[in-house]
């Protein structure tokens, strides 16, 4: 057995399946279907400081292979959230990662102040890089500057609230020239990490209406049209950043994507749209993904996380009494 622990940071977890942002509302509603409890942890729909609700109707359209969404952030606000959502993951058992979003740098801060020292938060990932949002301006994640101004915000908050708050995990765009720009920005402004990646802008037009499809005229795209994009901003920020933690996701579907993932660099990884046609797909993952890492050899998950990126001697130390089955594995591409 493959021991499966991830880390992101200073917070371990027992496996490294996660819910995505967004796609498990605050985790009730896959909780009919299995524990949540039994994830790594549920990461929670973004919540902001009060109530929203969202963009205007439809808010979702089939892609082929993806799905694009124009929520717009609905929510019931910071308040009701700890109260009612928060209150019920705690009980439960559940570790949980809260998304944050906001308008403004301060409303960050805001977020941060209600969430560091509550015993039910193992994380919070930040969310700059929400694309249904007024205006491209108030999309943090596309400028480092504007991305470092947020990071330092919610770092000092952290750091004022909490003598050992929760990781800090930025979650990034892909809708940029040099994801790795903004990764490092982050990481100088005192991120632990990054979540990687959110969905693409993108846009469908409904042929009967000849209109956009969505309400909101564009939205995010999702799922496995996503995938190699995804990938591609883990590997470079892993390569980037080798030490910064990340957490992949990106229409992830099966164990042996969420391998690729890992392979790339990735500690953790999330499984978002997958839920929607299958919510057992982040236990099956789970499963699956042990599977693969057994197959090849890794005695943990620990050791697959960046293979992709090592030398040969490199590849050799991480292995360990199996160097000969996972030599072979690599040489020839193929399963042991
Ligand atoms: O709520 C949304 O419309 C939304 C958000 Br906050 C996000 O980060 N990504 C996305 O695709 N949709």
């Amino acid at each position: 057995m493959a021991d499966m622990t991830a880390s992101l940071g200073r917070l371990e977890l027992p496996n490294p399946i996660l819910t995505a942002s967004g796609c498990a509302g605050y985790g009730r509603e896959l909780h009919q279907f299995f524990n949540v409890a039994d994830l790594g942890a549920v990461v929670t729909k973004s919540i902001q400081l009060r109530a929203r609700s969202g963009r205007p109707t439809p808010r979702m359209a089939e892609t082929p292979s993806g799905m694009l969404n124009s929520i717009g952030l609905q929510g019931p606000g910071i308040e009701a959230f700890i109260e009612h959502d928060l209150a019920w993951l705690h009980g439960i058992g559940a570790r949980t990662a809260v998304s944050i979003a906001g308008g403004r740098v301060e409303d960050y801060a805001e977020l941060t102040r209600r969430l560091a020292a509550h015993p039910a938060v193992s994380m919070i990932e930040v969310n700059i890089s929400c694309p249904n949002v007024e205006s491209r301006g108030q999309v943090f994640a596309c400028d480092p500057m504007a991305s470092s101004r947020v990071m330092q915000a919610v770092r000092r908050a952290a750091d004022e609230t909490s003598a050992a708050p929760p990781p800090l995990f930025a979650k990034l765009s892909p809708d940029v020239t040099d994801i790795t720009q903004i990764a490092r920005a982050c990481a100088d402004s005192g991120a632990d990490g990054m979540s990687l990646i959110n969905t693409l802008l993108g846009l469908v037009i409904d042929t009967e209406t000849m209109r956009p499809a969505l309400g909101g005229v564009t939205g995010g795209l999702s799922g496995p049209a996503i995938r190699p994009v995804a990938l591609r901003c883990v590997w470079q920020v892993h390569q980037a950043l080798p030490h910064l933690p990340i957490l992949g996701m990106g229409g992830i579907r099966s164990g042996l994507d969420a391998f690729q993932f890992v392979l790339a660099g990735a500690s953790a990884i999330s499984v978002g749209t997958a839920v929607f046609g299958d919510p057992d797909a982040p236990m099956r993952v789970l499963a699956e993904l042990e599977g693969e890492l057994e197959a090849r050899g890794f005695a943990s998950l620990a050791d697959a996380v960046g293979f992709a990126h090592l030398d040969e001697d490199r590849r050799s130390s991480r292995v360990g009494p199996d160097t000969a089955l996972v030599a072979r594995v690599c040489s020839t591409g193929g399963r042991a």
